[in-house]
């Protein structure tokens, strides 16, 4: 068995941390030897950004008391030396709760009042609005105080009926899954709509964010975990418990909740948990353990997993052998197992992604930065060249080829306003692109949808809106497709032009392919269909949860929106920065030839000397060059085996 989850996340976050070191080395060598231009200082702070910001959401979702809380703890909170998170009998979880890191917060747990439901905004807006949530400090190193700090996400309070239905915990159509009235005719709702911890705990710290959810009622009403916050987690764990099997309201769950998520099916775990109340009965270690497997096969099966997918642990044992230091309780509690899961199934292929994003990056720094090197080689060549070509020469020569160059520099500055007529072209362009995919655009397709689902009434025609709707976002992508498609021929021809006319050596970079986007945005769709389709839609019958929904859907459509039109503007800043290198070197050139014919016109031995400071120039291109090939096979080596970063300092010898 390799690291525990723990340990192996620690490990990410020093891979990752020495990784953006590197970088930041890697961008002040550049900036040092004037290799920064605007594309590769864009790239470099992208990839520094995606590094340090790096998080790894992991969901836990089932129904009420099946030990979520409980299985928190013991994973991630057993070095505090007690629980955690509130999970004995009768202190649930009442709402969805969000453990993370966010170093520019105070500490703290904030607070979301549930009355915020009877309002239209969606979670993500209230995020937004600090004031409108209720603060309790946390004290970093005092256990007892962050538990009974966190006892409020257990809180509930009593309101009336209309109120309940108001807020999406009463449904007239649904009658048995209302909550019970009081006698005073009051029912009970949780009192806070979402809370947020903010911890510095270790695996906090690296990026680690932990979604805690309620059971089925308590998250009904609040579309956008469903559609959002539990779609968008890169590992979700689903929860039974050993002694109650695979329930109706399980099911439900699963159905809602998982089966609508876009993540393959290695990003679920599901959890046999309590199997130590098995071990109270009379039954012998082996009768135990054959119902444990027919339980886990039994539940593989209805829920449509495979058998490995489905780990039994007791989350209470678990929390109780670390404390205790008791490996034998440890091992038999499975938690090491369901550790090693997290730890190789989900992590692994977290920082794989990850992975192959930094090497692209990388790949893509070098090719730009190459560019650049090449340029300089190209003018150094040409200038030596000539200078050759002096040798021996007389003095009317020599002032020759000083008219030549002169000659030769105001035609191209004169030409200079056609490099300025195509980037001109090229930005008017870009900036349609930028339009099609902007907030004012994005809210003109979405319209009809959210007519359509702030109507009163039954929303039959709520699926063929979404379709409608889903044909026309994809339009937009397949036209803004087209659209950088034409920007690139566009360029091609007039990179293919200078090319000819000045010895440029302007290549356009491949226009970003949008498959992924398209499929993210199909993966939104099916995910409100199937939410709609497992009898939410009734809850369209309810304005706020309506409009709600329509909100939730159209924060996640522009950050889709908004991510195309990142990945347009890195590619066409890849572009124009070639031109502006190509046009900073030759007027550079231009300028250090005049200055070295001046000075050979001066004294009869400036020829050897320059013709020598050349091919000192040379060399030192060639240093360069070596120098930023072995560092980029370095960070590739480093992106592709995280393990390396412990045995080199790469940059120790620059
Ligand atoms: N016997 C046993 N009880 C457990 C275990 N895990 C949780 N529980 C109990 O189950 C109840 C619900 O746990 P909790 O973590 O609050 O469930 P949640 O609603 O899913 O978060 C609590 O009383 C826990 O003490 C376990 O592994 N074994
Ligand atoms: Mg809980």
């Amino acid at each position: 068995m390799g690291p525990s989850f723990n340990e192996q996340f620690e490990q990410h976050g020093a891979w990752r941390r020495a990784f953006a070191r590197q970088l930041q080395q890697l961008g002040e060598w550049l900036a040092a030897n004037e290799l920064m231009d605007a594309a590769v200082q864009e790239r470099l702070q992208r990839l520094e950004g995606q590094l340090r910001t790096d998080r790894i959401v992991v969901a836990f979702v089932a129904e009420f008391s099946r030990g979520k809380s409980e299985l928190i703890n013991a994973l991630f909170f057993a070095d505090y030396g007690r629980r955690i998170m509130p999970a004995s009998a009768g202190r649930t979880t009442m709402c969805p709760t969000e453990l993370g890191y966010d170093p520019d917060v105070p500490h703290g747990l904030r607070l979301l009042p549930i009355e915020t439901r009877m309002q239209m905004q969606s979670l993500a807006e209230w995020r937004l609005k600090p004031e409108r949530w209720v603060e309790a400090p946390l004290q970093v190193g005092d256990a007892d105080q962050i538990a009974r700090a966190l006892e409020k996400v257990a809180q509930v309070r009593k309101v009336s009926v209309d109120d309940a239905r108001a807020m999406g915990f009463w449904h007239d159509d649904m009658p048995e899954e209302n909550p019970a009235q009081d006698a005073a005719g009051l029912v009970e709702v949780p009192m806070w709509r979402h809370a947020i911890i903010n911890l510095p705990h270790p695996l906090l710290k690296q990026g680690l964010v932990i979604l805690d959810t309620p059971g089925l009622n308590a998250v009904g009403a609040e579309p956008e975990l469903t559609v959002n916050l539990i779609p968008q987690a890169h590992a979700v764990v689903f929860m039974l418990a050993a002694d109650a099997g695979v329930t109706r309201s399980d099911l439900a769950i699963w159905r809602e909740h998982l089966a609508a998520t876009s993540q393959t099916a290695d990003a679920r775990l599901v959890v046999l948990n309590k199997i130590d109340v098995l071990w109270d009965s009379l039954n012998s270690m082996q009768q135990i353990q054959e119902q444990l497997q027919r339980q886990r096969q039994t539940s593989a099966e209805m829920l449509g997993v495979r058998l490995d997918q489905v780990i039994p642990v007791s989350a209470q044992k678990g929390l109780v052998a670390k404390i205790q230091c008791d490996d034998v309780m440890l091992e038999a509690s499975g938690l090491p197992a369901l550790e090693d899961a997290l730890a190789h199934g989900i992590m692994g292929q977290r920082q794989g992604i990850l992975r192959a994003a930094i090497a692209g990056g990388i790949a893509s720094l070098r090719t730009e930065t190459t560019r650049v090197l090449n340029i300089r080689r190209r003018d150094l060549d040409e200038q030596m060249l000539e200078l050759r070509s002096l040798r021996g020469k007389n003095a009317s020569v020599i002032h020759a080829m000083r008219n030549r160059i002169e000659q030769e520099q105001h035609e191209f500055d004169r030409s200079s306003s056609r490099i300025h007529a195509v980037r001109a072209v090229h930005h008017k362009l870009l900036r349609d692109v930028f339009q099609r995919l902007g907030s004012k655009a994005l809210k003109e397709q979405l319209a009809p949808l959210m007519t359509g689902l702030q109507q009163k009434g039954i929303k039959l025609g709520v699926r063929k809106q979404y379709e409608d709707t889903f044909l026309q976002l994809r339009g937009t992508l397949d036209a803004v497709q087209a659209a950088a498609t034409e920007i690139q021929a566009m360029l091609e021809g007039s990179f293919r032009q200078l090319n000819a006319e000045f010895g440029f050596s302007l290549q356009v970079p491949p226009v970003p392919s949008l498959d992924g986007f398209v499929r993210e945005l199909a993966d939104i769709e099916h995910g409100h269909l199937q939410y709609l389709g497992v009898g939410n839609a009734l809850k369209l019958l309810q304005m706020e949860f309506a409009e709600r929904l329509g909100r939730a859907l159209s924060i996640r459509v522009r950050a889709v929106f908004e991510s195309v039109a990142n990945d347009l503007e890195l590619w066409s800043k890849s572009a124009t920065a070639q031109l502006d290198a190509q046009l900073r070197e030759r007027k550079r050139s231009f300028a250090r030839r005049i200055e070295a014919v001046d000075r050979i016109q001066q004294a009869a031995t400036g020829l050897e000397e320059r013709i020598a400071e050349i091919e000192e120039g040379e060399a030192d291109l060639r240093r360069l060059d070596a120098h930023l090939q072995q560092q980029a096979d370095q960070l590739l080596a480093l992106a592709a085996d995280p393990a390396e970063v412990e045995h080199h300092d790469i940059f120790s010898v620059a």
